[in-house]
């Protein structure tokens, strides 16, 4: 198994909004076993496919405490089919936002379809953590980014910031990392 890149601001696949799974082949159980090596190493709590650059609608997940034992779980085709009207605030961090974190409101439960690993519908009733990343990681599925529920002054700071480390080669934006003879300088 491979680690894969996970992609970061500004990259503009993040705002692509993925193309749903129709074959659970050899491929697919392949991109899902890297994306979780990929997530445990990072370290997260979730990855969406589109972190490390397969528009594909696949999100993985563990909830587990450090001293508990790994929980993996898949989450294809996932759809946001109910939200209370309840909302709860979090603090919000995202492995293609590296080192910010703001708080976000969003409804504090939610019921969710998706298919499991196998192709099988399944359905969750969730609340506190679980329901805040399954949005969060739904979102990522639609191009939405946890900052796009933050303030638009705040969200514009970060947006410019993380343009500007990647205009120097900032260590934000090791996709963007050219060296200087290749641009031409
Ligand atoms: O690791 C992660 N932690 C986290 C914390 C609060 C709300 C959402 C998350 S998801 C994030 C990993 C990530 O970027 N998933 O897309
Ligand atoms: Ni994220």
């Amino acid at each position: 198994m491979a680690l894969r890149e996970i992609i970061t601001l500004p990259d503009k696949r993040l705002r692509l909004v993925s193309e749903p799974v129709t074959k659970f082949d050899k491929d697919l159980r392949r991109l899902i076993e890297e994306m979780f090596e990929t997530m445990y190493e990072a370290p997260g709590i979730g990855l969406a496919a589109i972190q490390v650059g397969v528009p594909a609608r696949v999100v993985t997940m563990d909830l587990a405490k450090k001293d508990e034992p790994k929980d993996p779980q898949v989450y294809i085709n996932p759809e946001l089919v109910w939200a209370s009207d309840q909302k709860a605030t979090y603090e919000e961090g995202c492995l293609s936002i590296p080192e910010y974190y703001e708080q976000v409101e969003r409804p504090v439960s939610v019921k969710v379809k998706y298919l499991d690993r196998d192709g099988k519908p399944q359905e969750i009733e969730a609340g506190g953590l679980l329901a805040t990343c399954l949005q969060h990681e739904i979102d990522h599925t639609n191009g939405v980014l946890f900052i796009d529920h933050i303030s638009k002054l705040k969200r514009e700071r970060v947006i410019k910031k993380y343009k500007k480390a990647a205009k120097r080669g900032g260590d934000h934006a090791p996709a963007a990392r050219v060296e200087p003879s290749s641009r031409g300088l």
